[in-house]
């Protein structure tokens, strides 16, 4: 397999993220709950060194409770950054992150007397957009479930204080660690038709039996646990009727629905990464 997505418009983004950089004075990373270091930027660590960070766990509601718990400690545990945990319903999210972006904020001392503005970052469909239209009470950003929704930079502002800016989704050049990449390509950030949909089918199928068997094996009402991922696939698309006109097992619609039922839900809440020991 070899999963590598940077599209033209990524290296934009990628100037466009290091000039507004310079300019506002945090950074708001929103990562995949589900994959928080597959979803994590590793250039964001060099590029803002010296700014407040604040990351967000988002779409925790898909993502395991205790493993959730356990990467925000971990990511609590290190220096200049702070984390939350975000899920479908964004209730109270707004005074959470000023509070935590005023304790960050090195000239604040827990109170902002100046005009702030905060960058938030984060790969392709991780819920950036919404997140925003959560903080702000209204739909000033446009979302949708889909990568690359947003396409440049919006400024929002919240109140005399700060000021937010959408920016869009980003990847980084080298998918090196292939097991992260798949773990982008299960969770959706990177866009169907840069994918071969039944060979991610395939090795999800093989990367979720690993982490939970009795998820699927429960979803698709498979009795006798399948000796090959083939047997698998195969009992997974006669469950969902994933025919050919013939009558034979279409791989493609196969594949597309075990990812379909795990992007939603459907699976259970399955996280697909657990913190280092
Ligand atoms: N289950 C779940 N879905 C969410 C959550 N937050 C956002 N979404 C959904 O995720 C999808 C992507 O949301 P956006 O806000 O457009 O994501 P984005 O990061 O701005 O995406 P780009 O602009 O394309 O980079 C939408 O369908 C949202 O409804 C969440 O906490 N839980
Ligand atoms: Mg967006």
């Amino acid at each position: 397999m070899k999963i590598s997505w940077y599209p033209g418009h990524m290296h934009k983004a990628k100037k466009e993220l290091i000039k507004t950089l310079s300019s506002v004075q945090a950074v708001v990373e929103v990562v995949d709950a589900r994959a928080p270091a597959a979803s994590t930027n590793p250039l964001l660590q060099e590029l803002a060194a010296d700014k407040p960070k604040l990351k967000i766990m988002n779409k925790a509601d898909l993502a395991d409770r205790q493993l959730t718990h356990c990467w925000k400690e971990y990511f609590n545990s290190q220096s200049k950054q702070s984390c939350l945990v975000t899920e479908l319903d964004k209730q109270n999210i707004s005074q959470q992150i000023v509070d935590a972006l005023e304790r960050l904020s090195p000239n604040a001392n827990g109170h902002i007397d100046v005009s702030q503005t905060c960058l938030i970052v984060g790969i392709p469909n991780v819920g950036k957009s919404t997140l925003i239209n959560a903080i702000a009470g209204r739909k000033a950003a446009k979302t949708g479930n889909e990568p690359a929704v947003t396409k440049g930079q919006q400024r929002i502002k919240l109140d005399q204080h700060w000021t937010l800016i959408d920016s869009p989704g980003m990847m980084w050049p080298r998918l090196e660690d292939q097991r992260a990449a798949l773990c982008l390509a299960l969770t959706g950030a990177i866009r169907q038709t840069a994918l071969d949909i039944e060979e991610i089918g395939w090795l999800s199928a093989e990367l979720l039996m690993e982490i939970d068997a009795n998820a699927v094996l429960d979803r698709y009402q498979i009795t006798e646990a399948p000796e090959s991922t083939e047997q698998l696939m195969e009992a997974i698309g006669v469950h969902v009727g994933a025919r050919n006109k013939g009558g034979s097992l279409n791989w493609h619609k196969t594949a597309e629905a075990l990812l379909n039922d795990y992007r939603s839900g459907k699976l259970g809440r399955i996280s697909l990464e657990a913190p280092p020991a």
